[in-house]
């Protein structure tokens, strides 16, 4: 196979190419040699494909109508490694999940129900489900709007996003050691999954401030850092039930610290090896959770509001991100929202 219809999109602070399954080959060896092909992977500059040298622009969504009950569309999310010939499915992305609805819709999968269309959408990568609500004014999708998203250049259509029940997404528990603080390699951890998998440690532990930049994080200065980072990753992985991590893009790391412009708390993410340049959503869910629990390091910094619905603003590189965490009486996240926006780029055919 050597082309395939595709749509490109912006999904939150990511981007990628957005297929319908049935457009895709069966066998996952095929499916998985033609998208490498299509990013122009392995090569860091990706300059044969359609990639952007980025592991946030070197995503894929494939997408079909769902035969389960109350579910709209199955959306499987795979990462197309920039410099490895890998593709793999061990990880959620909650930022392309911002596509999906408008791609569903356009696609004549979902049909658009007034000015505003919900699309329930089954994750296959964690067996979860997220309702996201489409802007579609006279029953066409819109990406034009006022909202607003750090990391994300002017105004689009709002696409809200909710999620329920992400606790131990693809680590079978929460907190699948069962501690809120496990000590790796002398550095105090919280090992947790609401939705992505995450070790979050603060940053003077590992000897950052916490507020340093994208480059900064990437830079020669920041290796010895890195180096302990992955050491960490590495011994964690088996510990959160995801055996060895070498190869996958999971566990991402986190190094948090207190916030500075009036959030709850401030990060910065490798997910793995490259520094995020905002925040995973999912991977924001799990750190604001994890901010929640007494004596755990993220929530020795956080500051943290009142109340049983709790608006987390998660500060990270470029911005902020807002979780609304709804929390039952034994203080465990029940569900989460956040917003993010999405755009269609191009569609099309693509050539690998
Ligand atoms: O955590 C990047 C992204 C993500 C993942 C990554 C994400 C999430 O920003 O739900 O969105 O962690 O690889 O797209």
């Amino acid at each position: 196979m050597k082309s395939a219809p595709v749509m490109w999109m912006r999904g939150g602070t990511s981007k990628g190419g957005y297929f319908l399954a049935s457009d895709l080959p069966a066998d996952v060896a095929e499916r998985d040699a033609f998208l490498l092909g299509v990013m122009g992977s392995p090569d860091p500059r990706q300059i044969d494909g359609m990639g952007g040298a980025d592991p946030l622009t070197s995503k894929v969504g494939v997408v079909k109508k769902s035969e389960r009950e109350g579910i709209d569309v199955d959306y499987l999310f795979l990462q197309v490694f920039v410099d490895q010939a890998i593709v793999t499915d061990a990880q959620n992305c909650g930022n392309i999940l911002a596509g999906i609805g408008p791609f569903a819709i356009e696609r004549g999968l979902v049909a658009a129900t007034g000015d505003e269309t919900k699309v329930s959408i089954f994750m296959e990568n964690t067996g979860q489900a997220a309702v996201a609500t489409v802007q579609t004014p006279g029953g066409v999708v819109t990406y034009k709007g006022d909202a607003r998203i750090d990391g994300v250049p002017g105004t689009h259509a709002p696409v809200p996003l909710e999620f329920r029940d992400t606790a131990g997404s693809s680590c079978g528990a929460l907190l699948p050691t069962g501690n809120v603080v496990d000590v790796i390699e002398g550095v105090a951890c919280t090992l947790i999954d609401n939705g992505m998998p995450c070790i979050v440690m603060k940053a003077q532990d590992l000897g950052a401030t916490g507020y340093e930049t994208r480059e900064e994080l990437e830079g020669e200065g920041f290796a010895a850092i890195r180096a302990k980072i992955e050491s960490i990753r590495l011994a964690a992985g088996p510990l959160m039930n995801l055996g060895d991590v070498k190869e996958k893009s999971v566990p991402k790391m986190f190094l948090v610290s207190p916030p500075k412009n009036g959030g709850a708390i401030n990060t910065r993410s490798f997910i793995p090896h490259r520094a995020h340049a905002t925040i995973g959503v999912l991977a924001a869910v799990s750190v604001a959770t994890a901010s929640l629990l007494k004596g755990s390091p993220a929530n020795d910094v956080a500051q943290l509001p009142e109340g049983s619905r709790k608006t987390l603003s998660v500060e990270h590189p470029t911005g902020e991100m807002s979780c609304v965490l709804e929390v039952n009486d034994a203080g465990e996240v029940t569900s989460s929202a956040l917003l993010r926006t999405a755009r269609k780029l191009m569609d099309g055919v693509v050539f690998a």
